[in-house]
């Protein structure tokens, strides 16, 4: 059933929108409710996921990309992750105070979403945030993501197309990145190519691709140099961008990624429904003696935790 709410937020309203969204961030009973319901609406939306090591110019990049896709009459949806937060509580305002010139503009929705404390891992929540945008008929939708640890790899599951984005003088930097993202990105970017070095950077990442195969494979992955501060490689970047988008859908590699991400969705919903599940059943007087069975080493915690698993199931 089709809530004023879910009604509301297929017609673009920024502020149902942003309602859903912190009960998501809140994780409420009412936003799983409400996200059956958008499900349907969503999969039109092209999710472009823009990574890199901390200040090589992601943001900057992106708020040049809004100006490039309003251009040409597109809405885009932009999500900020941010896991420095944590640390310096400032980067999610520096973005909004970066992005702001948008703010006015109806065709442009932009939410930040801190990283920490997340049950079900950062790729649940950013992909509920996706859909929310996805329904609110965005046709850009771009996460901006830290490179590094984990998230870096979670995007490439998360996006259609995935730029990452570095820096002159980071050569050094590339040997340490995570093998993960330098074969899965799909658009490189060398922002600050003001700096010396850019070329440099250029070649050296044409070696690596060379020696990954990745520019005798199918797709190959384009690398740009620009300057986001001045406009500069912005308007190459868009027409790599539908390049790879066209090359998505002719290949069929489209559907391919939309099914790995249907799966992913599809066992993190397990694994959430079953916790809640097997904990909306655990029996305190039960638990209590498991725990005084361990701490006496008469069972272990894998056979007590299939213990528990039967036992809740044989409730029902
Ligand atoms: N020289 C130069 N500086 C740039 C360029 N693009 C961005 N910057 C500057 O680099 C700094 C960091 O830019 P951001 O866009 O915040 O970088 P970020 O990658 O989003 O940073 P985090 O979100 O903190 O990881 C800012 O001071 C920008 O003005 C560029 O092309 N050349
Ligand atoms: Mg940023």
């Amino acid at each position: 059933m089709k809530t004023q709410l879910i009604e509301k937020i297929l017609q673009g309203d920024v502020r149902a929108a942003g309602r859903l969204m912190r009960d998501i961030e809140d994780e409420t009973p009412d936003a799983i409710e409400e996200l059956k319901s958008i499900y349907p609406y969503t999969g039109r939306a092209h999710i472009i996921g823009v990574t890199g090591p901390p200040g090589v110019g992601k943001s900057t990049l992106i708020d040049a990309l809004i100006t490039s896709f309003r251009r040409e009459s597109m809405t885009v949806g932009v999500i900020a992750i941010d896991p420095t937060s944590i640390f310096t509580g400032g980067a999610l305002l520096g973005d909004r105070v970066r992005m702001q010139k948008h703010s006015t503009d109806q065709g442009v929705f932009i939410r930040s979403l801190a990283a920490r404390g997340w049950t079900g891992g950062l790729s649940k929540a950013t992909t509920s945030m996706i859909h929310v945008m996805d329904a609110m008929n965005k046709d850009i939708i771009l996460v901006e993501t830290v490179g590094a640890g984990q998230a870096e790899i979670d995007i490439l599951r998360i996006a259609d197309t995935t730029i990452l984005v570095l820096t002159p003088g980071m050569g050094d930097a590339i040997q340490m990145m995570k093998a993960g993202i330098l074969e899965g990105a799909d658009i490189f970017v060398i922002n600050k190519a003001d700096k010396d070095g850019a070329e440099n950077l250029k070649m050296e990442l044409q070696v690596m691709l060379e020696v990954k195969g990745k520019l005798r494979g199918e797709w190959e992955p384009g690398i740009i140099l620009a300057e986001a501060v001045y406009g500069k490689g912005i308007e190459e970047l868009v027409r790599e961008i539908l390049r790879h988008r066209e090359f998505l859908t002719s290949s069929g590699e489209l559907e391919k990624r939309r099914r790995e991400r249907a799966k992913l969705e599809l066992t993190t919903a397990i694994e959430s429904s079953l916790k809640s599940y097997i904990n909306d059943r655990i029996d305190n007087h039960c638990l209590e003696k498991l725990l005084n069975d361990l701490v006496q080493k008469k069972t272990n915690p894998y056979s007590a935790a299939l213990g528990i698993i039967n036992r809740s199931i044989k409730l029902d």
